[in-house]
């Protein structure tokens, strides 16, 4: 099915004149208010190939109707996603569970629904049906060459894969590690994963980026041996300049200083990649925003500032993506929450006083710095993003207008009950 202008115009003129009126109260106090609209407008999240179908648990998988059964549904998943918002424009493939068949063909349909190629994913966790080596005892990190190799090899292919679609990065993330003590020497783990993302590193296209995702514990629950941010920080720098550390935001030890983290990156222009999902207690991968929106912004408030600080483009100069899983909500409503939330945390933090918060700051002024953070964080800012959304052909409340036109029912009408998407 598509989404096509009229159904979205007739939508918005519903919506329009209360629309109007909540900005207009916005635009008083707000000089800048189209330059934040504009920022908003540029602002695209990738959504991965394998958020679109009911993600499971280790205690089972309850499978929602109408999902993508293969690479062209997904795209046109997305394409509804963008259509709705015009702020999912790009999407994140992992191999081998989207293989192109047909590079062309895959490239014009994305195009058609205005979606560039994000980051490509390899994937080294699961052993794949007919794989010569076996990955149970890691990937990069094996004690056996033939194993790294063959990890090796399958991160070029996908760089491969990803030069014929137009992509620019590929993203690693390795669930290499050890789940007993004794069971790893750590030195040697990390230097033949050094070796390994090396050998990768050496087939990158001169314009490519590689990020190195890291990730606390889960599957293995001794040690990772891409653990934290210090340890991918450490690839990356060994690595050379195309190499970068990717947050997950669900991929660290409970109450972790995120937004530390990422300003210490980017002051060391290391950072790359950012993959968004919300959690409680570990990698969650929930709703963005559905839990701790008040971290989101401070992340947030973070990037901007690490980013204008170094001339970097908001839009352009990261790699951003939604890495959630859905196990209770339709994974497309999910999504378009999804990037609500981080829409509303970035004009949020667009809106930060800077230089009233620099001056506290500089006079040790805790109580004034703490009023200027909330003062952006308690602004309710949801009709700047949809006047973005309404300026860019967009719909005023995506998920309304997707519940109006029951897109999910007639997703499962066209593709039935039973499917099911590939991914976690
Ligand atoms: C991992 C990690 C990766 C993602 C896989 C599916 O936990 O977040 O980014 O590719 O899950
Ligand atoms: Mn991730
Ligand atoms: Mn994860």
């Amino acid at each position: 099915m598509n989404i096509d202008r009229n159904q979205i115009a007739e939508h918005n003129k519903r919506l329009e004149h209360t629309q109007q009126r909540r900005f207009a109260q916005l635009a008083e106090d707000m000089p800048n208010i189209d330059g934040v609209v504009q920022k908003l407008v540029s602002f695209q999240v990738a959504i991965p190939s394998w958020a679109l179908g009911t993600g499971g648990t280790r205690f089972g998988r309850f499978s929602g109707g109408g999902e993508p059964g293969n690479l062209e549904e997904k795209i046109a998943d997305i394409g509804l996603l963008h259509a709705l918002n015009q702020s999912s424009g790009a999407i994140s493939l992992h191999i081998p569970w989207d293989i192109p068949k047909d590079y062309a063909a895959i490239r014009t349909l994305a195009e058609q629904h205005g979606l560039a190629f994000d980051a490509m994913n390899s994937n080294t966790f699961q052993d794949q049906q007919g794989q010569t080596h076996s990955y149970k005892f890691g990937s990069m990190q094996h004690v056996d060459r033939a194993v790294r190799k063959q990890a090796i090899d399958h991160n070029i292919e996908v760089i491969k894969h990803g030069i014929e679609l137009g992509s620019k990065s590929l993203t690693v993330w390795l669930a290499d590690g050890s789940s007993f003590p004794g069971q790893l020497n750590f030195r040697r783990a990390f230097q033949n994963t050094l070796e390994s993302l090396q050998e990768v590193y050496a087939a990158l296209p001169a314009d490519w980026k590689i990020f190195v995702e890291y990730k606390a514990f889960e599957p293995n629950f001794y040690s990772t041996t891409v653990g934290d941010w210090g340890q991918s920080l450490l690839y990356a720098s060994k690595l050379g300049d195309k190499a970068y550390t990717l947050v997950d935001l669900g991929h660290h030890l409970p109450n972790a200083n995120i937004e530390q983290i990422v300003a210490l990156l980017l002051m060391e222009g290391k950072l790359g990649g950012f993959h968004f999902n919300d959690s409680k207690y570990g990698d969650d991968d929930l709703t963005t925003g559905s839990i701790k929106p008040y971290q989101l912004f401070l992340i947030f408030s973070e990037l901007i500032e690490g980013m204008d600080n170094r001339g970097m483009e908001h839009a352009k100069d990261l790699g951003w993506m939604i890495d959630a899983s859905h196990n209770l909500k339709d994974p497309l409503e999910d999504l378009l929450q999804s990037v609500e939330a981080i829409l509303i945390a970035y004009a949020q933090a667009l809106l930060i006083d800077r230089n009233a918060l620099n001056e506290a700051q500089a006079t040790n002024d805790v109580a004034r710095a703490q009023e200027v953070l909330q003062q952006a964080f308690r602004t309710d800012v949801r009709p700047l993003v949809a006047e973005a959304r309404l300026r860019a052909g967009a719909a005023l409340n995506p998920v309304q207008l997707y519940r109006e036109l029951d897109v999910r029912g007639r997703l499962v009408k066209e593709r039935g009950e039973k499917t099911v998407a590939t991914g976690l």
